[in-house]
Formats: structure tokens, sequence, C-alpha cells
């Protein structure tokens, strides 16, 4: 049993097994005691009755405390039963397992969890380490192994994530959640899955970096993320970009920029991209959405859809545009403009007009991936 043997990295064990009858403590209780690295913490919930009887176990040993007793490691470890809805039996049990050691200056330095589901049809399990290696003041490396095992599909997946994180320009008390607080990071996740309907092990990887820049009134982030099988063909690209900032006299900029692109079939040649914007001042707003689809993979859009929408004096302003190659025997374009006066979501003036019209290459290209690796790359 691959399950059980996880159960050794356990503290506590369940108090039941999957088919065990329930005995009733009458209620919950909970008990806490010490503190830091004593403190100990431990619940027990029943509710025996009813179509979704459960019984909830936590223990916890240890307790992270700002700027007191840094090296700390917190243990938590959880336990849910289901019960049968027509007698006292267990049917499903789930059991976690978190464990965070902490550095002497509060820093995380290793992450554990497991994750342990017995009695449904979708057995499953998974075991994540996560180690951190502050490489100096400003920087961090951290290794993170998952491991997931699915019996019901008859394969597995392994999942390897290695990240690299800059603190650059943030003190180290402001670095409290070691995965979150950082100005830059590189990720490289590796999968492996293994299915019996596949023809041998598929390999992808992905690559991240993304970034975040809080000063004073502004706040930018940007997230770019390339996938690619095991030739090295992109096969997926995203790029996200938010910047806000707010102006002493109570004014409020914002703009969001969310791209993507893929090549699903792995040939080098884009079959799908969607590109979003949106740009908001004080109570006025514009957005603009695009989507292109190549269906028979020549490099030019089969469907195009374009929708911009702006607000003025007179209303929101909508325009869309759209371009369908497959379902007329002549391209149609067919641009519909819509005016929305009183802002309640429902236009008040709609003018249509679809005129046959083939799009020439500027229009219709698909073009390259939204980033390539050299965007992600340290
Ligand atoms: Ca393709
Ligand atoms: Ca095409």
């Amino acid at each position: 049993m691959i399950l059980m043997e996880y159960l050794y990295y356990f503290t506590n064990q369940p108090l039941y097994a999957v088919g065990d009858n329930v005995v009733s403590r009458d209620g919950n209780s909970s008990f806490s005691s010490g503190s830091g690295q004593h403190h100990v913490y431990y619940s027990y919930n029943e509710e025996l009755d009813g179509e979704y009887g459960y019984i909830n176990v936590n223990h916890i040993q240890g307790e992270r405390n700002y700027g007191d007793q840094l090296s700390v490691t917190v243990t938590s470890e959880d336990f849910v039963f289901n019960l049968d809805e027509n007698n006292s039996s267990i049917t499903h049990l789930s059991a976690n397992k978190n464990l965070e050691q902490y550095d002497d200056l509060g820093r995380i330095e290793y992450r554990e969890n497991i994750w342990l589901d017995f009695g449904t049809p979708y057995f499953s399990n998974s075991y994540q380490t996560t180690a951190y290696e502050y490489v100096s003041t400003s920087r961090l490396l951290s290794t993170s192994v998952h491991e997931r095992i699915d019996t019901w599909h008859n394969g597995d997946i392994l999942t390897t994530m290695i990240y690299t994180y800059d603190y650059t320009g943030k003190d180290v008390d402001e670095i409290w959640f070691g995965e979150l607080d950082y100005t830059t990071r590189w990720g490289l996740e590796t999968r492996r899955s293994n299915y019996e309907w596949q023809e041998g092990e598929q390999v992808t990887y992905k690559y991240t970096k993304e970034t975040r820049n809080n000063q004073g009134n502004s706040n930018s982030s940007s997230d770019v993320r390339v996938q690619t099988d095991d030739q090295g063909i992109i096969t997926n690209a995203e790029s996200i970009t938010d910047i806000s900032s707010y102006g002493n006299n109570g004014s409020y900029a914002y703009s969001n920029s969310s791209k993507n692109s893929s090549d699903y079939d792995g040939d080098g040649i884009v079959n799908n991209v969607n590109e979003y914007t949106s740009m908001s001042k004080n109570d006025r707003y514009s957005t603009t959405y695009l989507t292109k689809n190549d269906y028979d993979g020549d490099g030019y859009a089969d469907t195009i859809n374009m929708t911009r929408s702006s607000d003025s004096s007179m209303g929101r302003m909508t325009t869309e545009y759209r371009y369908d190659t497959t379902q007329f025997s002549r391209p149609i374009l067919e641009i519909i403009r819509s005016l929305d006066t009183d802002m309640d979501g429902i236009a008040d003036l709609i003018d249509e007009k679809a005129v046959f019209r083939t799009l020439t290459a500027r229009h219709t290209a698909m073009g390259g991936h939204v980033a390539t690796l050299d965007d992600v790359l340290a």
C-alpha cells in the first residue's frame, strides 16, 4: 500500500481506519498549552448525525511569533473522517501533515506537506518538501519536490519545481512569507506524466518569471510563463502585467494587460492568441479584448474577434469586430457598434453591419508567442 507507508511520517495516527465503527465522544473538545516551540494544541470535533457526518481531529506542535523565538518548528496534523449516512462507519479518511521550520532570523528554512486520501475511488496522495537556502541576505534558493500518485487514472505525475527568489531592496524583516515577499522570482517546473493511455512518459517544462514592485502609492507586478515540450517547442506562453497608483488628491489609475498564446499541437505554429487590456482612471475605463484562432495550422487566423469598449460623456461605446472564414463561403466581417447611454449594461443604440471582406496578412497572421525563453530566464 503506497498510501499507508506515508502515515509513518505522521507523529500522530488516525483514530480510525476506513470501515471502522465510530464510538461517539459526545461533542467537541479542545486543548491548548505552552508557547513557542512548546506550544501544543489539540481539537476534536464530531458531527455524527445526518447526511454528512464527520469527525475532525487536529494536532499542532509549535507556534510562530513575531520577533520572538524565531528558530521554531511548527507541525500541524489534521485528520478528517467521513461517515456513512446509514450507520456510524468510516467511509473516507483524509490525513494532512504540514511541517514548517524557521531559521534564527525567522525565515522559512524547510517545509514538508503530506496529503493522503483513503476510501474514495480517487485514491491519491501527495508528498511535497521544500527546502530554502539563503545564498546571501537578499537571495534565496528553494527546491520543491512534489509527487502525486493517482490510481484512478492508472498513472502518475511527478512534478519538480525549482524557484530562485530575489529580495533586492527588502529588509530581512520584510521577508515574513519567503514565497510571497520577493521582488523577482524565477521558476522551473518539470512535469513527468505516465499514464496507461499515453505512449511512454511525457515531459513538459514550465519557466516563470514574476516581479513585484511596491513603492509609495504605486504597485506593479508582472508574471511571464512559458511552457515547452520535451523537444523545446513552446506550447503555451502567458504574460500578465498590473499597474496601479493612487494620487494624493484621491485619484486612482489602474491598468492591466493579460496575453496568452498556445500551440497545442506543438508544430511551432501558434493556434490560439488571446489579449485583454483594461485601463481605468478614476471612474472612466476602457477595455480591449482580442482572440484569434488558426484551426487549419497555416499560420493565419480563421476566426478573429475583437471588442473595444470605452467611456465618454455620451456613455459607454462598444465596437465589436467579428471575422469568421469557417462559416460562410466568403469571409464576412461583422462590425457591431453599441452605445449604453445610462451605463446599465444594456445597449440603447445598436448599429450592425456585415461586409464581405478578406482581411490581409497584417490582420490575420498569428505571429509568434506572447513571450519567449529570453523573457523568463535570469
Ligand atoms: Ca500549431
Ligand atoms: Ca488558418
